[in-house]
């Protein structure tokens, strides 16, 4: 197409100009400040060797991977991280879980990752998690007493400021 010339979607059948071209310098620009988010690949996804497959999920999405750690964690770590869970019937199931073997700590990064990235781990029980998501695809109900669900994903701007500080200070 010759510059200058109006598109050819932009006209009709016999040439006529059906709709002019939208303003650009009108259209409000919305954006959106980059954020970090901490997934961990709990022991479940970590021992079935899953680690790799949420990795090229994140970096397929977009996602920068900032940092990454393997480390079995201590259970003072875990009681740090799952604080709001205190209390809970899950809570002592979910601490033996979580520390019962490796797990793959990553720090991610991009404009609403936070939210992007619980959107690709899916639902908390992965019995009723979309195919599609990391849990609907990996994750089932073992007949255990916590749910074992592959990921783990900070939930707002805060959890993942908090949680970013307890499995990599260097960081903070
Ligand atoms: P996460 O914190 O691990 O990303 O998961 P989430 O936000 O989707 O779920 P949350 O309510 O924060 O629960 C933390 C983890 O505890 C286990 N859980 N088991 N009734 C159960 O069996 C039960 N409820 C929660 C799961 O491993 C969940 O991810
Ligand atoms: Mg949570």
């Amino acid at each position: 197409m010759r510059s200058g010339m109006p598109s050819r979607r932009s006209r009709g059948r016999r040439g006529q100009l059906l709709r002019s071209p939208p303003r650009t310098d009108s259209v409000a620009v919305v954006t959106t400040r980059t954020e970090r988010s901490l997934v961990l690949v709990k022991p479940d996804g970590f021992t079935r060797g899953l680690s790799g497959e949420v990795l090229r999920r994140i970096e397929a999405k977009g996602y920068t991977l900032v940092t990454l750690s393997i480390l079995t964690p201590d259970r003072e770590r875990l009681a740090r991280h799952y604080a709001e869970h205190e209390g809970k019937p899950f809570y002592e199931p979910l601490l033996d879980f979580m520390s019962r073997g490796q797990v793959t700590a990553v720090v991610i990064e991009g404009q609403r990752c936070i939210e992007g990235f619980r959107a690709l781990a899916g639902a908390t029980d992965p019995t009723m998690a979309l195919p599609g998501t990391i849990r609907g695809d990996f994750g089932r109900d073992w007949g255990l007493d916590v749910q074992q669900n592959i990921v783990h994903g900070s939930d707002s701007p805060q959890s993942s400021e908090r949680e970013i500080r307890i499995w990599f200070p260097e960081l903070a």
